[in-house]
């Protein structure tokens, strides 16, 4: 017998551990036996993918973070996570009930369990969901959505990132005429950036979207629903030279740094690489921050990446110094050196 969703917790801190002991070792066997012994126990699917499967994978991204699992692990453990999470999905067949949903990862964004996830969930919950998987290009998305005619649309967005695409994405579905609900922390916290890119709603995780979808939804008269307040900023001129430009502005921040940063003379290819990918990642949130007009996406950004730049020996002086050669070459853009300069100044001195 299968207990309701959401009435026990039975996913105990010794499970846990368990399983990912199993996902550490590769080993999906072993995962897919496990999660099967649980549905058999009668533990709620919704339990074993919220509480185990995702605990785990979020488990693995500070481990990954901390620079104590390689990225290799870390692929190697995702691949476990959607194996059991398809275990559970086909041992878990639910006729839909409910109307048909369209969820995708905007374009650009590869963290496609989590929006696998909630597919399952939603799958459970009787709803016919078509998953269209990671990085679905925005006029894919509208091919597909004018093809299938679902009554609504999830976007998935780990990644703030990728917010310009998902902006994009969610004007051409408002255009069709369907609501969007977003969701992932690429939304920022709260969801903040999803109401401000015009999606019609936001759930922070799966169950929770789930019972938004269950309780008031669709929302009515959605080609009538106004866009929030705020549109004009949207993309403006900072943001697009920083687009343009990208290329070169790295490439000329990786030929100053040897001069300012003395290490970076006997980088390996391995660092050149690493370095330059994370100068990419430094005009990559900065664009971001600069198309939403939000600092936070920028200077939650460089905490992260102090952190983990941090885990990997990397001291916050170089950080500082990537930031300064970014700086340098956009003296003429005011939004984008006052979030750099306000960024320089939260890095610790050492
Ligand atoms: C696995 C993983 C990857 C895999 C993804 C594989 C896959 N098939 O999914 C790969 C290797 C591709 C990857 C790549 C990268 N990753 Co990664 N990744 C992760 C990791 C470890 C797990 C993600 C996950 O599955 N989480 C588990 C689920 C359960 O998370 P969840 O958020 O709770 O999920 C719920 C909600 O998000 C919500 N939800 C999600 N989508 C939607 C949609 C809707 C509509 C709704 C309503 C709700 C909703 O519902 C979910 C279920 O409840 C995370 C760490 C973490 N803590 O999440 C990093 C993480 C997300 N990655 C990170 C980074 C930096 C990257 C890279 C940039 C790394 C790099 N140097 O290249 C790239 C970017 C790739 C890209 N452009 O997309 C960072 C992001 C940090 C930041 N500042 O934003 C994280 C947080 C790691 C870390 N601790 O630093 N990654």
């Amino acid at each position: 017998m299968t207990a309701p969703a959401g009435t026990l917790t039975p996913i105990t801190a010794h499970l846990s551990d368990d399983y990912l002991q199993l996902v550490a070792d590769g080993d999906e066997v072993g995962a897919t036996e496990l999660v099967g012994a649980l549905l058999d126990d009668g533990v709620p699917a919704q339990r074993i993918i919220v509480d185990l499967i995702g605990g785990a994978q979020r488990r693995v991204g500070e481990l990954w973070a901390a620079n104590e699992w390689s990225v290799a692990r870390e692929h190697a453990a995702t691949a476990v996570g959607e194996r059991a999470l398809a275990a559970v999905a086909a041992r878990t067949a639910v006729r839909p009930r409910r109307g048909r949903i369209a969820l995708a990862c905007v374009d650009g964004e590869w963290h496609g369990l989590p929006a696998r996830m909630l597919a399952e969930l939603l799958r459970l919950d009787g709803w016919r969901v078509d998953f269209l998987g990671a990085s679905v290009p925005g006029r894919h998305l509208i091919v597909h959505l004018h093809q299938t005619g679902p009554d609504a649309v999830a976007l998935s967005c780990m990644l703030p990132t990728r917010l310009p695409r998902a902006h994009a994405a969610i004007t051409a579905c408002r255009a069709a005429g369907l609501p969007v609900i977003a969701g992932g922390p690429g939304f920022g916290p709260g969801g903040r950036w999803a109401q401000r890119l015009g999606a019609h709603a936001w759930a922070a995780t799966g169950e929770e979207a789930v019972t938004r979808l269950a309780t008031d939804w669709p929302p009515r008269n959605v080609t009538d629903l106004p866009l929030p307040d705020g549109e004009a900023f949207i993309g403006d001129e900072e943001y697009t030279h920083l687009v343009r430009s990208r290329p070169q502005l790295i490439a000329t921040a990786m030929d100053r740094l040897p001069e300012i940063y003395p290490p970076a003379r006997d980088y390996d290819q391995a660092q050149a690489e690493a370095t330059s990918e994370d100068m990419g990642h430094i005009a990559d949130f900065l664009a971001s921050a600069l198309y939403v007009g939000e600092p936070d996406v920028f200077l939650d950004f460089i905490t992260w990446t102090t952190a983990v730049l941090g885990s990997r020996g990397v001291p916050p002086t170089a950080l500082r110094l990537g930031l300064t050669l970014i700086r340098d070459q956009l003296i003429d853009f005011p939004a984008a050196t006052t979030m750099l300069d306000t960024a320089l100044r939260t890095l610790p001195r050492t």
